[in-house]
């Protein structure tokens, strides 16, 4: 039997990550960018102080680069000594972002903090802040980037606490979106005798398993279109039989989101424009006040397939797009349309069959073998690259283009072959 308490899971902090990709985007939404992994770690602080949070862990990446940024550095040592002035412990282990050869700038941190090593699992109590014994919280660092080995696999109970929390930056059962460091099975870290399982690493929020329960919250900010939706940090609250309830709460500053448009039964333009301005309406409403950076995918059948097809026609729908949404400049809830994609098909797939013998269904034909056939589209390739395959770049993104993706690379190659030779044939 022990007490009930409460902590904080966060983990994947990446303070100060740079945008580097958002070369074209408004100042202000750069800006509110680039702040925006430090207001949502601000957010979660806030919530540890008015949720009378007992202790919080932090379970990696909590800098975006090994050489972390000063400022980083410094926001992160005001807010912990601002918990440690509440009684709020704070752990820590480091992942392959911040490994512990990378820079630190020589600070004094609150005696609360405890960042874990990276030679052994170590140890230590947490405490409710009335000062009541709740857990025992394990954890290690990563001593460099790039961990290969199973760190899960140390990790043992001690006896003397009626709670054990292990706290670990890990890659659970290969997950391949992800790098694959301190790799380890959900079978082990279910047999380990430990009741929670911090993870960070992976930047997707998943519950692996509950009782004993393994969690990777994902990180507290989006930070590409791959990272889309709310994003934040659990809060754990743990009776004093062991019952465990988790919320979510999303902190993200910015959202980053992807809507589908689906040009399907379609005839006019005016019907796309008025799903994209919806679409961005609907971007707007989900944000709740915050701003957010859109794509839109365009898909789907249909007869606005061909115009989609034109050189600049993805460009100017974007444009449009961004005049609907507004400047970022004038309110803070702004919506940036950050691109628009198309991926839409002809209402009719392949050619007709009076064309079967003439060139475009020649071409069809051999396209359509090429795309079930790894080997061969290969050396048509290589066939109609010739020179150009002599540059790396072009061998390599070719070499990389495989499976799923190849085939519909070829798919869309075919679609718009037949559209160019149509256009030319006058049709
Ligand atoms: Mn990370």
């Amino acid at each position: 039997m022990g007490v009930p308490f409460t902590f904080l899971h966060a983990t994947d902090l990446h303070l100060d990550s740079p945008f580097r990709g958002l070369t074209r985007v408004p100042p202000a939404v750069r800006e509110r960018l680039r702040e925006s992994t430090f207001a949502s770690f601000r957010r979660l602080m806030e919530l540890v102080r008015r949720e009378k949070i007992d202790f919080v862990v932090l379970a990696g990446d909590l800098y975006d680069a090994a050489d972390r940024s000063l400022r980083a550095q410094l926001r992160m040592q005001r807010t912990l000594t601002e918990l440690a002035e509440d009684g709020v412990q704070v752990f820590v282990v480091h992942g392959n972002h911040d490994p512990e050869n990378g820079w630190k700038a020589k600070l004094d941190w609150p005696r609360t903090v405890r960042v874990f090593g990276s030679r052994d699992v170590e140890s230590f109590p947490a405490y409710r802040r009335d000062g009541e014994l709740a857990a025992y919280v394990y954890g290690i660092s990563y001593p460099q980037s790039n961990v290969t080995d199973n760190l899960a696999a140390r990790y043992r109970v001690r006896p003397g606490a009626p709670f054990h929390l292990a706290v670990l930056h890990a890659n659970v059962d290969g997950n391949p979106g992800h790098d694959d460091y301190a790799p380890c099975r959900l079978a082990e870290l279910r047999a380990a005798g430990f009741h929670y399982w911090a993870l960070g690493h992976v930047h997707d929020r998943r519950v692996l398993h509950e009782y004993p329960h393994v969690v990777y919250p994902g990180n507290i900010q989006g930070r590409s279109m791959r990272e889309t939706g709310g994003k934040g940090a659990y809060v754990v609250r743990v009776s004093e039989t062991g019952r465990i309830e988790m919320e979510f709460r999303d902190t993200a500053d910015v959202l980053w989101l992807e809507k589908t448009a689906s040009i399907e039964g379609m005839e006019r333009e005016q019907e796309l424009k008025n799903l994209l301005v919806r679409l961005a309406e609907e971007a707007r409403a989900e944000a709740a006040g915050r701003p957010v950076v859109l794509r839109i995918r365009v898909e789907g059948r249909g007869v606005l397939h061909e115009r989609l097809q034109r050189d600049t026609a993805a460009a100017e729908w974007l444009e449009e797009l961004r005049e609907w949404c507004g400047s970022p400049d004038e309110a803070d809830d702004w919506v940036w349309a950050d691109s628009l994609l198309v991926r839409t098909g002809a209402l009719t797939p392949g050619t007709d069959e009076e064309d079967e013998n003439g060139f475009l269904g020649v071409l069809s034909r051999i396209g359509r073998e090429a795309a079930g056939d790894p080997d061969g589209s290969r050396r048509l390739l290589d066939d109609a690259l010739g020179q150009a395959l002599r540059h790396a770049k072009l061998r390599e993104w070719s070499a990389a283009r495989t499976g799923p993706e190849r085939e519909e690379l070829i798919g869309r190659a075919l679609e718009l072959a037949a559209l160019l030779l149509r256009d030319k044939e006058g049709r």
